[in-house]
Formats: structure tokens, C-alpha cells, sequence
């Protein structure tokens, strides 16, 4: 049982709320009308009364309350309630109002447990109500900006995108889609993982390649998600200066240049500031957005151990209600293909190691996407550090790189090994490139092809990263 000395405007609204949660509650209050009204109001247990006097006290049974709370804005009363409830019940304890100017040491001797000073809580409300209207005025720039995309706007995700990424973009698109604009999503490189291929597949989300993209100018907006300069790690322009810009990488915000910029590298993952746009801006959090934004978070902070924050956990919490945790099962333990697994055994089967790098030529492909799994796999390998797995298309050589050597920057040495015949490009960790096959026009059979494919990307990888060309076990 909760106990409410005194029910001026303040004790009414916490009887209120109390009475609203079913709880147990006596009201002790001098005044007979507003006991007369506060019963007619369906409270049963009201007591007219002295709240300072150890009689009424325990008239109200306050051997029996759990905490007692004085609220009354005359505080010379309040104190002298103090001590006639801890005359006869010492060890309750006791929630009081200060005055407008009381201090810390008016309240030193008086045993209240928690002291409640109104200037206190008019600072901590106005400062919550600052973030508010701060965030509030994000919003209506963001809003401005999606409803001026006529042409709907390039959500531009960065390159080979993760799980985080599209959750992100998705969401995006889904707000833009709410505002009554449209919206694609644009990634470069590869969506390479079977976890990222499940995500995308099961919950059908329609990705488009970069270079299926006519032109950019044919979308009235142009927004950068999980990257923020146009160019790095992204298939942009650096000419394009985006009109959104959402990331939570650190980056050096003097090289950023963007319309609407929201940033937060002290964040786990991009997809808990999308799901605060998504929960504050009072838009629906429907299953497949929970699902795609709770994978997001799961598999940037790698399940809640890494760089997670109080605000990610909160993104959590919303989320987790309403996510379809079978659909995620499904997408955490994917089912492999024969032909990934078929690419899988002769990436084995023909791997050939120098040093720290391993090679491996898969022969003809039908999916290029299998190579890099191929690559995350040998990885795993003891004592490899670099590894090259590619195979021949409809008429380009495909070539997929995994590295863990902290020295190597292996999108620079893809570039330097097959920039000047082919495209190549990536990151440290992860880069592809592709040579067409018009070099090797005049070879007529497919066994000579494969030969020659071995030959020109062994030599000019080895060289690129300066090993002895040398094979020293199969
Ligand atoms: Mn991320």
C-alpha cells in the first residue's frame, strides 16, 4: 500500500496514475471537499484528516505502507509530516517535495529518502524537452528534403553492403515511401555472404547494382548510407555532394558535405538511428522493418558485445517485440547452395599456397557470388592471410579477395594488379576485380583458357604484392 499525504494538484495526478496501475493506495488530505470529491471519483480509501498527526497516521494504516509520499507545496508542513510518519513507522520510507528554494540542507535532518526539488525538475525536463525539439527539427529537414524528390531519390548504400546497410536503406526507402515518394537502393561491389543473400532473399528486398544505374540525375536525391563521403567505400561520384547522409563510422566531419548529415560513431549500428527516426517520427514498425533493423544491430555490435550502446539496446528493445525470429533463424543458418558447394570443393581441391597467400582457381562459374564465399572460407585456413579465389564467367575472369594481414591494403593491390586490364577495387579487408576475356580471344580451347586465366592472375597478384613466386605445397 502506497500512502499520499496531502492531495493538492501533485498528489492527485500520482493517485491517478497509482490508481491506474491497480495499486493499493490511501489518501490522507484536511481538506472535506476534496475527500468528497476524491471518493466520488472511485477512490476507496480516503481519510480526512491532519497529516501530521500520529493519530490520523494511523487511522491511514501506515504500519502497512510500503512508501509514503508528501507532496504538498507548503513545505514547513511537509517536514513536520516527516517526522510524525517516521514517529510512528521509522523504517518507511518517505518521498517528499521541497520548496521553490529550499536547499540540500533543509531536508539533511528530516530522514526523507528521496527529496524532490521542483527547480531540478524543471531543468531536467527543459533540457529533455531541447533534445526533443532538436530532434524534432531534424526530422522536418529530413521530411523537406524526401518531400522535394519528385524524380524519388538513390538511397547509395556502401559497397558490398552489410546487413546494417540494408537495413538501414531499407528503412529509408520505407519512410521516403510513407512520405509518398519513391526510392531504390543502390549498392557497389558484391552482396557477398550467404547470410547477407538469406536477409535479402527471404525478406525480398530489391537491391540494385550500381552499374545498373543509368544516371544518378534521373533521382531528384542522392542518400549515403553506412558510408559518408562519396567515393570511399561507395560507388558515388567524389564530385556528389548527397542530400542525406546517415553513418556511424568515425569519419573527419571538416570532409563531409552533405544537406542533412546525421553521424554518430559512438553508435553500435546505423540501423538504431533508423529506428529512432522510424519510432520517433511515428512511423509503422512493421515485422520485416523490426526484422532487418534487430539483424542490423545484431550482427554490427556481433551480438551485442561490440561498441553497444545504451541507445542501440534501446533500439533493441522495441525491436525485439516485434521482429519474426524464425525468418531470423532462418537467415542466421542459411542453407548453401550445390554450387557454392560445388565452387567451395575445388577452390579446395586446387588451391595453391605462397607463403601467406593462397590462390585458387574455381574454373568455369555460373554465380560469381559464390567466390567470395569460397575466399571467407579458406580464410580460415592456418597461416594464410591473403586469399585469391576466381573462376571464369560468361566472358569476364571474376576474382575474389579475402585478407587479414593488417599490412596489406588489399583494394589498393587489386587495383595495382588488375587495374590497367580489368576493374578492380575494395577496401583492406575485402576487394574483387574482373579482366575480360577478350584478351585471351585466340585461345581455342577451354583447358589452354583456364591455363593461361592461372598464369596471368598468379604472376600479376604476386607481383603486385611483391612475393617470390614460388609454390611451395598443394
Ligand atoms: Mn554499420
Amino acid at each position: 500500500m502506497y500512502l499520499i499525504l496531502g492531495c493538492g494538484t501533485a498528489g492527485y495526478l500520482v493517485a491517478n496514475r497509482l490508481h491506474e496501475q491497480k495499486k493499493d493506495i490511501v489518501i490522507v488530505d484536511k481538506s472535506p471537499e476534496r475527500v468528497k470529491g476524491l471518493k466520488e471519483m472511485g477512490f476507496r480509501k480516503v481519510i480526512e484528516g491532519d497529516m501530521t498527526s500520529t493519530e490520523t497516521l494511523a487511522e491511514a494504516k501506515i504500519g502497512k505502507a510500503e512508501a509514503v509520499l508528501i507532496l504538498t507545496t507548503d513545505v514547513d508542513l511537509n517536514k513536520k509530516a516527516i517526522k510524525a510518519v517516521k514517529k510512528v513507522n521509522p523504517e518507511v520510507p518517505v518521498i517528499v517535495r521541497a520548496g521553490v528554494y529550499s536547499t540540500e540542507e533543509d531536508f539533511k535532518e528530516d530522514e526523507a529518502e528521496v527529496v524532490i526539488y521542483p527547480t531540478d525538475v524543471v531543468a531536467e525536463y527543459a533540457l529533455s524537452s531541447l533534445e526533443k525539439i532538436e530532434f524534432k527539427k531534424k526530422m522536418k529537414k529530413l521530411k523537406k528534403i524526401i518531400k522535394e524528390a519528385d524524380k524519388g531519390v538513390a538511397i547509395v548504400t556502401q559497397d558490398n553492403p552489410d546487413p546494417d546497410a540494408i537495413a538501414s536503406a531499407l528503412t529509408l526507402k520505407r519512410i521516403i515511401e510513407a512520405e509518398g515518394k519513391r526510392a531504390d537502393i543502390i549498392y557497389g561491389g558484391e552482396i557477398g555472404h550467404e547470410e547477407n543473400r538469406a536477409l535479402v532473399n527471404l525478406l525480398g528486398i530489391h537491391l540494385v547494382p550500381y552499374s545498373d544505374v543509368r544516371d544518378l540525375r534521373d533521382y531528384s536525391k542522392i542518400a549515403l548510407i553506412e558510408a559518408s563521403i562519396p567515393g570511399e567505400n561507395n560507388p558515388l561520384n567524389p564530385e556528389i555532394a548527397p542530400d542525406i547522409i546517415i553513418d556511424h563510422h568515425q569519419v573527419d566531419m571538416k570532409m563531409v558535405k552533405g544537406d542533412y548529415i546525421d553521424i554518430r560513431p559512438e553508435l553500435g549500428a546505423s540501423s538504431t538511428i533508423l529506428t529512432q527516426y522510424l519510432v520517433n517520427m511515428g512511423y509503422e514498425l512493421t515485422e520485416e522493418l523490426a526484422t532487418v533493423l534487430l539483424y542490423g544491430i545484431k550482427t554490427d555490435t556481433q551480438n551485442f558485445t561490440r561498441g553497444t550502446t545504451p541507445a542501440d539496446l534501446n533500439s533493441v528493445a522495441l525491436l525485439y517485440p516485434k521482429a519474426d525470429h524464425d525468418l531470423l533463424a532462418k537467415i542466421e543458418t542459411p542453407l548453401m547452395s550445390t554450387e557454392t558447394l560445388d565452387v567451395l570443393g575445388q577452390a579446395i581441391i586446387n588451391k595453391k599456397i605462397y607463403g601467406s597467400y593462397l590462390l585458387s582457381n574455381v574454373g568455369f562459374i555460373r554465380d560469381r557470388d559464390t567466390l567470395p564465399q569460397a575466399a571467407d572460407y579458406l580464410l580460415k585456413l592456418e597461416g594464410i592471410s591473403t586469399v585469391l579465389v576466381y573462376g571464369i564467367g560468361k566472358d569476364v575472369i571474376h576474382i575474389s579477395a579475402r585478407n587479414r594481414d593488417i599490412r596489406i591494403n588489399l583494394g589498393e593491390v587489386m587495383q595495382k594488379a588488375f587495374g590497367d586490364i580489368g576493374q578492380a577495387g575494395g577496401h583492406a579487408t575485402a576487394a574483387a576485380a574482373k579482366i575480360s576475356l577478350g584478351l585471351f580471344q585466340n585461345v581455342k580451347d577451354k583447358s589452354s583458357l583456364l591455363n593461361l586465366a592461372t598464369e596471368a592472375v598468379t604472376d600479376r597478384f604476386l607481383n603486385a604484392v611483391g612475393a617470390k613466386e614460388k609454390e611451395e605445397n598443394k
